[in-house]
């Protein structure tokens, strides 16, 4: 178990997190997903996002690490998890922490990009009235990042961090549910995929567990909480008639959502079993547990929900159902609403009632031009008409200058007549003595 390379890289909202590649010692799981899936995302890798919440001690670290085979979390990682008891204010609220590790795994060539988000310090005030509120903030904020880089103009690289899974550990009371893990599964199960799990089952007898999940799962019922469930699961009814492929799986999943809440145990301990093999499991005076032996508990089954059967399904729900839901929610209080103007071609009425004003609106507009060209016609002929009559009036004004002129004429004349009548006759002038011709000969 080597650590390969160890870069610290600042991401978003989560400057804290460290990206570690590590080879796996041994079998998760996630090389296996359904051969349906695409072979883009075998190469591309997958990414799931984990939240682990519970009580302190009661075992978070020891089955993250026992999941993916890896210590994902390590004591270095959880220094500042842990609550140092010195400093711990007495009788005083204790803040609780988000602690984002990311980690890349790799099996049989298949990637995983693992995000392990814990919560140190959930319960452990004396009033866990609020335990729930950073935890419900943070899973919102998260939602609110991906909201926000979904608006951005450039959507092709879009990092997902909203939390697609988060496993709750209830204490192994034996009696039922506690009001902080009521409280907390309420404030939560609308916002992501709810895994309960039952901690550190190797505590309870057999029976004490049958006991304790009905009441668990009583509680839950009555609460209106709701778990994580697959879609195909959902919808589908299982009939008596041979059993095809698809309604194998379905059984399948009947099994493993029969388990739920998962009683588990975490080891990452190699232990020797009865027939001499080296396994994972926890030794006690009286005999062992087997992590992986679904006769001694649910861990197998809890492993083949969250990672090699469901792991798709529990991305898509975060996407699809959870995100879209506060998406809604978020842009409603923001006052956007849907606009139904855009989904009219549905509704047939509301259609025809706009033809019918499209129709108007033309007749009315048809209308206005009939009466402006009319109005255009009219004026050009009353310009004419003014036109002409002014032309008229010009040439009356001439013709009248014209015989006024004459008019005047003629009076000089006749005065001038008058003049000439008046004065006495003169002699005819005596006949002009005739010039002699004086030729060259006189
Ligand atoms: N009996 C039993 N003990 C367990 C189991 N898992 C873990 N433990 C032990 O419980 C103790 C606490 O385990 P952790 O994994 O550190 O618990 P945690 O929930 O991460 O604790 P905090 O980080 O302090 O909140 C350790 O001593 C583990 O060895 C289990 O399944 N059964
Ligand atoms: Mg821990």
């Amino acid at each position: 178990m080597t650590t390969e390379v160890q870069t610290p890289v600042s991401s978003g909202t989560h400057p804290e997190v460290k990206i570690i590649r590590k080879k796996l010692n041994g079998y998760v799981g996630f090389a296996n997903f359904p051969k349906q899936w695409h072979r883009k995302s075998v190469r591309r890798g997958f990414v799931l996002n984990v939240m682990a919440v519970g009580e302190s001690g009661l075992g978070k670290t020891t089955l993250i690490n026992t999941l993916f085979n890896k210590d994902i979390l390590t004591k270095k990682d959880e220094e500042f998890e842990s609550i140092d008891e010195s400093s711990k204010p007495n009788d005083e609220e204790i803040k609780v922490k988000i602690n984002s590790i990311e980690q890349e795994i790799e099996e049989d060539g298949v990637k995983l990009k693992l995000n392990v988000v814990t919560t140190p310090g959930f319960g452990e005030s004396l009033d866990n009235t609020d335990s729930w509120k950073p935890i419900v903030d943070e899973i919102n904020s998260r939602f609110d990042s991906y909201l926000e880089a979904e608006s951005r103009i450039n959507r092709s690289v879009i990092k997902d961090t909203r939390i697609h899974a988060l496993l709750y550990f209830i204490e192994p009371t034996g009696h039922s549910l506690k009001s902080l893990d009521i409280a907390f599964m309420k404030q939560v199960h609308e916002k992501v995929n709810l895994i309960p799990i039952i901690a550190k089952s190797d505590t309870l007898t057999d029976e004490e567990i049958q006991g304790f999940k009905q009441r668990i799962l009583a509680d839950i019922q009555e609460q209106g909480i709701k778990t994580f469930t697959p879609i195909d699961y959902q919808s589908s009814n299982i009939s008596n008639d041979g059993i095809t492929e698809d309604e194998e799986s379905i059984l399948k999943t009947k099994e493993i959502l029969s388990k739920v809440p998962f009683a588990v145990i975490g080891s990452t301990k190699e232990i020797q079993n009865p027939e001499g093999k080296l396994v994972r499991g926890r030794q006690y005076p009286w005999g062992i547990i087997e992590v992986e032996n679904q006769n001694h508990n649910d861990f197998s089954y809890l492993r083949q929900l969250l990672v090699r059967q469901f792991l798709e399904e529990l991305k898509e729900q975060t996407s699809n159902i959870l995100y879209e839901n506060y998406r809604t929610e978020k842009l409603k209080r923001m006052g956007i609403e849907q606009d139904n103007s855009v989904f009219r071609e549905f509704d047939p009425l509301a259609r025809q009632e706009e033809e019918k004003a499209l129709h108007e609106a033309k007749l009315a507009k048809m209308e206005a031009e009939m009466k402006a060209v009319f109005q255009q016609k009219v004026s050009e002929k009353e310009k004419k008409l003014q036109r002409s009559e002014a032309d008229l009036f010009s040439r009356h004004k001439e013709m009248k200058d014209k015989l006024s002129k004459q008019i005047k004429l003629l009076e000089e004349k006749k005065v001038q007549l008058e003049k000439q009548k008046t004065l006495p006759q003169e002699p005819p002038a005596a006949p002009a003595p005739q010039k002699s011709r004086k030729g060259f000969l006189r």
